[in-house]
Formats: C-alpha cells, structure tokens, sequence
C-alpha cells in the first residue's frame, strides 16, 4: 500500500473525536475530478471533513459526538438498559421480560414480548393526526400517481390479510411475492406479518429459475405476482415467469394471486390462479393483527454469495422492527413532516427496512417510485424531488455514478431545495461521486449519511448520525449504537491504524439474521466460524486516524500484489477520480511474478474517446493516485458493468473474464446478461 502522506496533514485530535478542522462545502463551486487526481487524494488520505450545520444539529436528535458517545457506550456496556428503552418505543401487547439472551450463534431478544409488525407500521398511528396523513406516496413508470394515508393503507392490509387467510394461510407459511414497485408490495408484505405470515420477496428482475429455487427452497404454498411490471418503456412479464417457475416437479405451491398491473394478456391456471382485485370482492375491511412472540420469523430474504446457492437469510419480529425504528429516527431523522424517498427496490433488503417497516414505523411518509432514473430521461428521479418536495433521500453509489455520468444539466433543470439530507447505500462511495452528491444534489447543505450494512445485519450498522458525526468522503464513519466493530488479522488481533483487515462485529444486536432457512450449519460456517464468538461480515476494512470505519470491499475480491493488499474500492475509487471515467471494477488475475495482476474494467464518461491511449493514461493515473503497487495491468473498456439489481458490481464474473475462464457460478441475480458476452469480447484496447 501507498504510504503516500495526506495531502492536507491532520490537525490535533483528542483520542476518539475525529472533530477537527471543519472545512465547510461551497456549493457553487464545482469540484472537477481532477483536483482530486491533482491533490494525490485517494481513498487512503482523504481527509476533508463535513460537520453538520449547527441548524441541523440544532434540530437532530443526536446533535453532538458526545452525545453520540455517551449514548454508543451505553448500549455496549448496558444494552439491557440502553434497548429495554429504546423498546419501549414499540407498541407490544405484552411487554417482554428478558432483554437479550445470547449464545453464540443464537441470539433471543425481548423474550417472553408479543407484538405485531403491521399494527406498529399502522394501527398505532390511527389515533391522532397521521390517520389522514400520507404513508405511501407512489409513482408508477409512466407516470400514474397514487397516495395511500394511514388509514387507507391499513385498510387495504386487512383487507388482503383476510384474502391470505381464505386461501388458508396461517402463521409460519411462508408467501412468496414476487411484485412491482407498487402499493401491493408494502400491503403484500404487511399483510404477511398480520397475519404471522413469513414473506419472501423476489426482486421483480428475477428469473424463472430464481423464483423456482427460492419457492423449492422456502417451501411457499402461494405466491403473490402480477400480470406485469414496467421497466424503461418495457414491460416484464412476471405471471410468465411464474407459470415457468412452477413447471418445476413437485413445487409446494398450491395458489398464485395476480394483481393486474399492465393488463396485459396471462395464462390463468384454473384452481390455482386468482385475481387480486377479485378476491377483495369475498372479504372484508377487519383484520385484528395477530399477536407475534418477539422471535417469531418475520421474513426471509435471499442473498446470493460467491459460492454455493443463494442464503435465505431469516430476520425476526421484535428485534428487527426496533432497528429498523431507531435507525429510521437516529439515522435518517425522519419526522413528520418529512417526505422520504429511498430508491430502493423492495426486492433488497434496504426496500424492506427503509422503504417499508422503518419509515412506517416512525410514522413518516415514504415514496415509492416504480421506474428507471433514466425513464423516459435522466432526470426523473430530480423531477420527483421536486414534485414532491422530497426532504429525505436515500440512494445507492451506483445511481449516484450513473447521474454524474450522464452531466450535470439533468439536475440543473429542477429545484431540490426540498432535500435535508441525503443517504447512500450498497457499496463504498467513492470520493468523487461523494463530492458530486454533496454539492450538485445537496447544494452544499445537507448532510449526507454513508451507511455501511448488510442483509444478514437487517439494517444500519456503521454509518453517521447526521446532526452530530462530522463526515468525509468515502467513509460510513462510526459504529451505531450496540454495534461493537472490530478489524482484525486472520488470528482475531485487532490491526493498526490504517491497516486493513476483517470486519467483524464482536456482540448480538436486535436486527441480526437469526439463521439461514433450513441450514442450521451454513449459517454457523458462514458468519460465527471465522472467529469464535464474533460475527464475521466478510467485508474488509480499515480505520483511519480518527477511528473512521472505511469499508474496502468483500474479503473475496481483496486483492494480493506481490504481497500487497489491495482492496478493490481504492483502485476503483482512483479510476473514477479521473474526468475520463464513469464507473470501473477491478479484479485480481493469476500472475506468475506477482501472484496477482490488476484488471481493471470501465466504462467512460458520455463522448469520451477509448482506446490505447487512455489506458495508458488511466494506468498513470492510478499508479500516481494510489502508487507503483496498484498500477493496472490491464485496462478493459466496457459499455457496461456486471451488476446485480441492486447496483452491485459482480466482480466473480469479472475475474473469470479477466483469467479467460468459462463463467460459471449463479448468475441469476444479474441484472442484464447481454453484458457479460459484451466484457467477454472486449479483450485489451
Ligand atoms: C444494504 C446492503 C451487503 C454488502 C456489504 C458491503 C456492501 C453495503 C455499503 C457497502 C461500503 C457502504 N445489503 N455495502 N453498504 N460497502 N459502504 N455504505 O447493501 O446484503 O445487499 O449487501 O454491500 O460489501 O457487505 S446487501
């Protein structure tokens, strides 16, 4: 690694408060990729540092890092007092008489609790005010718009509770739902947890072959889909893809409810198929929620791995929906008032946590948007924010590269003085696309909230508290509350400052995954085997100076060069700090010299000419950047990159196209297949 020094040198610091010299945005100043490739930054000596302004700290409900310690303390050392608190917050038919009871890897919190999800995301908020107040706003892809208030939602959630229940769902089934981005989804879902029903959602973009293997391995007996979806003008046929699913032998699904989104024509399989909007016909609007022990399942959700087959990661009731409300009012700082738009497909985790449970939860009104950010142009999502005044805005890096991308005129066009804060999630940010975030959408003033977690962690786990955390570029910053993270070397020793290693999280926390469904042993060997005792993230990481938490990528795509680490988030970050690129992933390729090569794929920014040259000149670049180490080998140009549908670059393929191998591997979660003959044919410019 680059020992290269800081190009600013730190100022003073007291042992854990990373507080110092506070150098404030100037949002009309535009920040060019190449004052960061001229200033030698990369992700390893970023140190420009963003305090929260003392008007949003002045409101925030954490407003200070003292207060932020104090309270981060207390949940580590008392987390029976700090969460017996926090709990109380929830609305539970029977209080719980046991906080947390842990024995690795199993942890119970809240025993002896009974509670409901739907009736806290809803029933809860009828009796004041918010009954009238918007829970869901939505959009549909070509424009529709539609606006649930509380006590519409919660009617259109007994309402299909009532059609699961006819179709004899009862607690502990699980339901698959395989849906747009519209309204039922949330109802889908919620209805589920009235009920005690365990849902599995499958991202609308999944294949046949995805939905057969996660309803063959969750043992679904009904599935929820809809006749179609819309993507970018096109329509996906979702009730085709089920009937293909279920051509499998032997499928445990005996009903399928079809909600009609397109109108367009579907095959209906008689006593097996029914309409949504037909099966509301034989029901009513009462639905009591039924009472929940705090470790009852609460959904499965798969996630795929390097290897083997997709986990269907198991989240709890109590525990997760506490998280996900502390965080929703710690992280996010919603309020009323607030109109909060996470991107988020509810086929990922984060659609779960923060489009759904979290903001219904506290009470806020959450957006959902069905379509493409480029659809029928690339400023959609801006024109969104403005429509709707959206205070609160939640994102991934990847949506983030794609705007920057595509120029800045497409904000230049809309007025987002709404926004207060913006969020990003799924893989680390790299400076540049930090900077671009912070002062073209941000306009300088809005604290942005870096927010490192997974599906297994349920929701955020290393990430700013915005009224208090000072925040630099590429970083997610500190731990939240109850999170105890370490980084240690492969014996479990805690590593220096600015030395990479493993992240692991060394005590429960209410939202952890309980289990993978059915396979007791894969969850004991994936996440409690590596360290006795400490849950092992699979992520690599360091801490800066200032005990910052910089997250460098899966532990599997860490690179080795000559004896060096290298983590995959620094070279790509040094990529895309030249004006050239757009996005890059790198990938390590067997190297007789140096044990590995370095690969890099990129796409370039509109109108740049690719070629020999530039790869010449993107080699430089990151051998200045980053140093002499991490100098590419080869530099691939691509039109696009390898991602799953929640943004993230597949870097397992990349590797067996960078070592000429035959891909092999799941590759259902793939976004868009063409891409990989594409990479494959690229070869060196
Ligand atoms: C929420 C989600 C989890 C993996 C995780 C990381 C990466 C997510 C960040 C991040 C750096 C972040 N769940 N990741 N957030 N890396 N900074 N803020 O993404 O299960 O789909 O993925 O995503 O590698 O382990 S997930």
């Amino acid at each position: 690694m680059s020992k290269k020094k800081a190009a600013k040198p730190a100022a003073k610091k007291s042992a854990a408060t990373p507080v110092k010299k506070t150098q404030k945005a100037v949002a009309s100043k535009p920040v060019k990729a190449a004052d960061a490739a001229g200033g030698n930054k990369s992700r390893m000596t970023e140190n420009r540092l963003f305090k929260p302004s003392a008007e949003f700290s002045g409101k925030a409900r954490i407003s200070s890092m003292s207060q932020y310690k104090k309270m981060h303390e207390e949940s580590l050392k008392n987390p029976d007092k700090f969460f017996g608190r926090e709990a109380k917050e929830l609305h539970w038919t029977k209080p719980f008489t046991k906080v947390l009871d842990w024995k690795c890897p199993s942890a119970k919190w809240f025993t002896g609790g009974k509670l409901n999800v739907s009736e806290n995301c809803l029933d809860r908020h009828l009796q004041g005010p918010r009954k009238t107040k918007a829970a869901l706003i939505w959009e549909g892809e070509p424009g529709e718009k539609r606006v649930l208030t509380y006590q519409q939602l919660h009617r259109e959630v007994c309402r299909f509770a009532n059609v699961l229940k006819r179709h004899k769902v009862k607690k502990g089934d699980r339901v698959v739902i395989y849906l747009p981005m519209i309204p039922e989804a949330a109802i889908a879902m919620l209805a589920c947890t009235r009920i005690g029903a365990i849902h599995n959602v499958i991202f609308g973009g999944f294949s046949a072959e995805s939905i057969k293997d996660r309803v063959l391995d969750s043992g679904a007996k009904i599935i929820i889909t809809a006749d179609g979806g819309y993507r970018r003008g096109a329509v996906v046929p979702l009730k085709k893809n089920v009937d293909d699913a279920l051509k499998a032998k032997d499928t445990p699904v005996e009903t399928v409810i079809v909600y009609k989104r397109t109108g367009q024509e579907v095959h209906i399989e008689e006593g097996r198929d029914v309409w949504w909007s037909r099966e509301l016909e034989y029901v009513d609007a009462h639905c009591p929620p039924v009472t929940m022990d705090s470790e009852s399942p609460l959904f499965i959700l798969y996630t795929s791995g390097s290897t083997g087959k997709p986990k269907g990661i198991l989240h709890t009731t109590g525990g997760y929906l506490l998280h996900a409300q502390m965080t929703c009012k710690y992280v996010f700082d919603l309020r009323d008032e607030d109109v909060y738009w996470c991107t988020a497909d509810v086929g990922w985790v984060t659609g779960h946590s923060y489009l759904v449970y979290g903001p219904l939860a506290v009470g806020a009104t959450s957006l959902m948007f069905e379509g493409a950010p480029n659809w029928p142009e690339n400023d959609r999502f801006w024109k969104i924010i403005e429509e709707y005044a959206v205070t609160v805005f939640y994102t991934a890096p990847t949506a983030i590269r794609a705007f920057m991308k595509w120029g800045d005129e497409w904000l230049q066009k809309h007025d987002l003085s709404s926004l207060r804060l913006l969020g990003t999630v799924g893989e680390p940010i790299n400076p540049e696309a930090w900077m671009w975030y912070h002062t073209k959408v941000g306009g300088g003033r809005c604290p942005i909230v870096d927010t490192w977690w997974q599906t297994e962690t349920g929701g955020h786990m290393i990430t700013p508290l915005p009224g208090a955390t000072p925040t630099k570029p590429g970083t997610a910053t500190l731990p939240f509350f109850g999170v105890d993270v370490a980084i240690v070397d492969d014996l479990g020793k805690e590593v220096g400052t600015d030395e990479q290693g493993k992240l692991v999280i060394r005590k429960p926390w209410p939202s952890m995954l309980r289990g993978i469904w059915g396979d007791k042993a894969r969850y004991q060997d994936t996440y409690w085997s590596e360290f006795k005792g400490w849950y092992f993230a699979g992520d690599g990481a360091r801490r800066d100076k200032d005990g910052y938490i910089w997250i460098i990528g899966r532990i599997d795509d860490v690179l080795n060069v000559a004896g060096h680490r290298l983590g995959t988030a620094e070279v790509e970050s040094a990529l895309v700090s030249h004006p050239a690129v757009a996005e890059a992933a790198v990938v390590g390729r067997p190297d007789e010299m140096k044990g590995q090569g370095v690969v890099c794929f990129v796409t370039v920014k509109e109108g740049v000419k690719t070629g020999r040259e530039l790869a010449d000149e993107l080699k430089k670049h990151v051998r200045k950047v980053i140093g002499p180490v991490a100098t590419p080998d080869e530099v691939r140009f691509a039109v696009a990159l390898p991602k799953t549908r929640s943004g993230k670059i597949m870097r397992r393929l990349l590797k067996q196209i960078a070592a000429g191998e035959i891909i092999k591997g799941d590759t259902t979660t793939l976004e868009d297949i063409n891409v990989i003959a594409q990479l494959v044919a690229s070869g060196e410019n």
